[in-house]
């Protein structure tokens, strides 16, 4: 099924300049990315996007984190995107994450795991609307389309 999912390079990511390296995989591996902006998450922001984690011990650090700095918030579409990012993404904790996925590839530690992406159908939905207004997801056909469906 064709879905759509929201990613975003966190701001250790965007700090260590490999939003392009992180486009690049995605792009390669035939998603289409159909809204991108980098942007400052704001204190509001960062907190309801992360409503599920209010109560666990690391929520604060979580916030702090994310609106330390840029970050690079993406919406990329495609055949089971929603899972497939989760793959291509790694483990939450880069130590267990694979070589080959981007956090077993880019990070180190668990705080600073440089990407996020949508763990659901309702999360997606919910996260998409949450960074993006509806004229800034822009679908379009691509001729490659053709060639991968
Ligand atoms: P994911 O980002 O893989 O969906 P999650 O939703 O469980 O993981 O947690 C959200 C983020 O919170 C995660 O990317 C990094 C941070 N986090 C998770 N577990 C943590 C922990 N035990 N200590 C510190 N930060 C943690
Ligand atoms: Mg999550």
């Amino acid at each position: 099924m064709i879905q759509q999912t929201f990613l975003m390079v966190k701001p250790d990511g965007v700090q260590r300049s490999i939003v392009g390296e992180i486009v690049s995989r995605f792009e390669k591996k035939g998603f289409q990315l159909v809204g991108a902006k980098l942007m400052h998450v704001s204190q509001d922001l960062a907190e309801t996007h992360y409503g599920e984690h209010r109560e666990k011990p690391f929520f604060k650090e979580l916030v702090d984190f994310i609106t330390s700095g840029p970050v690079f918030a993406m919406v990329w579409e495609g055949e089971n995107v929603i899972a497939n990012a989760r793959q291509m993404m790694g483990k939450t904790n880069p130590q267990e994450a694979l070589p080959g996925t981007i956090r077993g590839d880019y990070g180190l530690i668990v705080d600073k795991n440089v990407i996020h992406g949508s763990d659901s159908p309702e999360s997606a939905q919910r996260e998409i609307a949450l960074f993006f207004s509806e004229s800034e997801v822009v679908s379009y056909n691509k001729q490659l389309n053709s060639l991968l469906y």
